[in-house]
């Protein structure tokens, strides 16, 4: 009775315990709910595309959602897998080398396994019946075009006879970063182009136009790392349209020191570029360059930079401009590894290259803006309605002044840098135990707002859904870690994700294979409007009988119960509590044996709720807060014994509060077996053939709770036998410190009871089974 007041009391909010000292509410940055890899299969949250021979080697992926296919690039191979049914239909073309290359590779020195072989790396829609797929070819780069049929046809083949070189358009590496796109019957790469890795640029070929490529003496591009390449339109005028690589680069240090310092740039090229007529002849005579910023200010304006771009996504409006660029950034600074995602609007970086260039005397020199006239075409301006003016031929690059390419070639890069949104990330993680490779976004409406919920893939086969919260432009934003989900078995990378928004899926791949994965199962997060108001997921609202899918309607009655800025159940489900039915939970009988240790157990959906015991002794009118010693140890997994008194017996209750929100978890009535009692049970080790001496007078157990035992296990499930000496009873030595360290923490207690007496009493609940329904009524 006691217990219900005091739930009652916090469930509105005004938090006073009952004795004992709260432990601290977790952060936030704590996932709410975790899930397994296991949990997510049997759940089907998700489904694993691992191929034929159990892993896939995945080294790209194109989500077609024309056609409502994935198709996979893996080693020597492609796949495609239907999405428009519950079975993928899997479907295999095998790749490998051009003949005697595998061979000439090893020749040259290169790993027979992890580099000679065919690892495919572009995927692209050719036309509506072909995709253009290149690989390495064990060093030696090919491309072929990929029959894939219509819409509604499955089908996958390779077409030998159109196999050839893919020098330019594939690097020779399997795992070098590397970056393409598609546009208007050609391809755009940003990539080393030779065998030694060493030759940077950007290519562009496959049409019927001149190929193109990036300037070498002109040294363009620093080492760098190519994360991504997309068309952007910067208005409706097409010929104005560019292709972006976003990409990070190793340059000399900027206070003109021997060191070298790494930033993120976005660089840019026409579409319309044909290259200089004298100078810049098949170069690109468009490029420009600008730095990416993402940095926190700190006090006295010394600012932590995150300068290693790891992922790059574009959230496009769903009507007309405004695209946001999300970008996820690492540190590589020795003092400590943090990452940071800042969001960049398109039209600040258009700003940035509208504005002043960057210009120096001499290497020795600082940068500064040049400060001098500018030719006419302005460098980097595509040729299009406004430079083609009357007495002003410039209809293309190849018509431009010699100055102006001139221009173009020494001043690539773009004085200012481009500042992030509110000019800082929205998101810092540090001390994380992961790393984290890729970011998806997906732009959310919620009953109060629209939210952006953030996908981050990690290097152990994980996926963390995020929101970050801002309050106002000057607030720092609230981190919301809505789940942690372990989409892959083993820890492996995540290297590619995308989103199917029309399917509600999330596509993530890894070297081993492909995971569906749903965005979104509301009921994981419990049956009751509390616990689905604690979720503050976007994607979910209590409707009155269950968690579910939110759509927002256009009728204004609010009939669905959602709080994602407070996450505040006391507001959004007065009369919807089912807190009231949760103190009512019928207490389960557990047992542990005197001097021995033991653990209740109570694993609360959050690990951002704090977990309180309460007992209530048999001769007690209330219950008291657990006193924790080192006796009695609060452990995640549940209360710890670790020597049990016969005076610890009675009902403990264990509770969570989280967010003012208090709900009863878990209800176990302990009794304490006596030391005494155990030998009058157990006097010698049962065999089978003795199985009709149970219940016989000669060792008749004469104390009842056996009965007990055997009737919560029950006689005819000897499987959960295990199951449960597993969870609450008779957990052997050997088997507890892995049972710890399997969630990360490990336990002070040493001595666990029972291995000797589960294999008892499964040895009798075996015996009780052989028996024939005749003897047990007799006995
Ligand atoms: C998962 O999907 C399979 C096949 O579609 C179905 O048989 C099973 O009941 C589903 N399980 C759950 C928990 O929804
Ligand atoms: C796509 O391109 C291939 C190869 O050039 C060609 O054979 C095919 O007819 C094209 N398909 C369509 C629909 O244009
Ligand atoms: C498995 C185990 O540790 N059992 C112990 C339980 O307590 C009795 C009495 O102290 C011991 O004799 C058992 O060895």
């Amino acid at each position: 009775m006691a217990l219900s007041a005091w739930a009652f009391c916090c469930f509105l909010g005004g938090l006073l315990l009952p004795g004992g000292s709260p432990s601290p509410s977790p952060s936030s940055s704590v996932p709410r709910l975790r899930l397994s890899y296991r949990d997510l299969l049997s759940a089907n949250r998700s489904a694993i595309f691992l191929g034929p021979r159990g892993s896939l080697d995945l080294r790209t992926m194109y989500l077609d959602e024309y056609r409502d296919r994935l198709f996979l690039g893996g080693r020597d191979a492609l796949y495609s897998l239907r999405l428009d049914q519950a079975w993928p239909d899997p479907r295999e073309v095998l790749w490998p080398p051009q003949p005697g290359q595998r061979e000439e590779c090893v020749r040259k020195g290169r790993d027979p396994l992890t580099e000679c072989a065919n690892f495919v790396r572009v995927l692209q829609p050719h036309n509506r019946t072909h995709l253009l797929a290149c690989g390495t070819g064990a060093f030696q780069p090919i491309c072929a075009l990929i029959t894939v049929g219509h819409r509604g046809e499955h089908v996958l083949h390779l077409e030998l006879r159109s196999v050839e070189s893919g020098r330019g358009r594939c690097p020779h590496e399997p795992s070098h970063p590397f970056a393409s796109t598609f546009v208007g019957g050609e391809l755009y790469t940003g990539l080393t182009a030779d065998f030694l890795g060493r030759e940077a640029m950007i290519f562009r070929s496959g049409g019927p136009r001149t190929a193109l490529r990036s300037d070498s003496d002109q040294s363009l591009l620093h080492d760098p790392r190519f994360v991504m390449a997309a068309r952007i339109a910067d208005n409706s005028d097409q010929d104005d349209d560019k292709v972006y690589f976003f990409f990070s680069e190793t340059v000399p240090s900027p206070d003109g020191g021997l060191g070298h310092v790494i930033v993120s740039r976005v660089g840019r090229v026409c579409v319309n570029d044909a290259g200089g007529q004298r100078v810049l002849v098949n170069k690109w005579s468009t490029f420009l360059k600008a730095r990416l910023v993402c940095s926190v200010p700190g006090p006295g304006g010394a600012e932590t930079h995150f300068d290693q771009l790891e992922d790059v996504f574009l959230l496009w409006p769903k009507s007309g401009k405004g695209l946001e660029i999300y970008a996820l950034f690492s540190t590589i600074s020795a003092v400590f590894q943090g990452f940071a995602i800042c969001v960049y609007h398109m039209v600040d970086i258009w700003e940035v290259f509208n504005g002043p260039f960057a210009h120096r005397d001499g290497p020795q020199h600082q940068w500064g803006p040049y400060g001098g006239k500018v030719p006419f075409p302005r460098p980097g301006v595509c040729p299009s309605k406004m430079t083609a003016q009357p007495g002003r031929p410039f209809g293309s690059t190849k018509d431009y002044p010699d100055d102006v390419l001139q221009f173009a070639r020494a001043h690539p890069l773009m004085f200012q840098p481009v500042r992030p949104r509110h000019g800082r990330p929205v998101l810092v993680k540090t001390h994380l135990t992961q790393q984290l490779r890729q970011i998806v976004v997906d732009r959310v409406e919620a009953e109060d707002g629209t939210y952006d919920v953030i996908f981050l893939g990690t290097d152990s086969g994980s996926v963390l859904k995020v929101m970050a919260l801002q309050a106002g432009a000057l607030a720092e934003p609230e981190e919301v870690v809505l789940e942690e989900l372990q989409v892959f078995k083993v820890p492996t990378p995540i290297m590619e994700m995308e989103i199917s928004v029309k399917r509600q899926m999330l596509y993530v791949g890894s070297q081993l294979g492909v995971a569906q994965l749903q965005l979104h199962q509301c009921e994981t997060y419990g049956s009751a409007c509390a616990e689905c108001c604690l979720a503050r997921d976007p994607y979910c609202a209590w409707d009155g009988d269950s968690c579910s899918r939110y759509r927002p309607s256009p009728s204004k009655r609010r009939f669905r119960r959602q709080d994602i800025r407070h996450g505040n159940p006391a507001l959004q489900c007065l009369g919807q509590s089912q807190d009231e039915e949760a103190s009512g939970l019928v207490a389960t009988r557990v047992y542990g044996m005197e001097h021995n240790s033991t653990i209740l157990e109570c694993l609360p959906k959050s690990p951002q709720a704090s977990v309180r015991w309460f007992l209530q002794r048999p001769e007690d009118e209330r219950a008291d807060l657990v006193k924790t010693d080192e006796r009695i140890l609060q452990t995640e997994q549940g209360l710890l014994f670790r020597r049990l008194s016969r005076l610890d017996a009675g009902t403990y209750t264990c509770t969570t509060l989280e967010r003012g929100f208090s709900q009863t978890v878990v209800r176990l009535a302990l009794e304490v077996i006596a030391a005494t009692q155990l030998n009058s049970l157990f006097p010698r080790e049962p065999r089978p053939e003795e199985s009709s001496a149970w219940g016989g007078p000669a060792s008749a157990p004469p104390k009842a709770w056996y009965k007990d035992i055997l009737q919560l296990i029950g006689f005819s499930s000897l499987p959960q036998v295990d199951e449960y000496c597993e969870r609450v009873w008779c957990r052997g030595v050997g088997e507890h410190s892995g049972f710890f360290r399997s969630r990360g923490k490990q336990a002070k207690g040493k001595s666990w009871a029972g291995l000797e007496l589960r294999k008892k009493v499964k040895s009798r609940v075996q015996a009780e089974r052989n028996r024939t329904p005749r003897e047990v009524e007799a006995a």
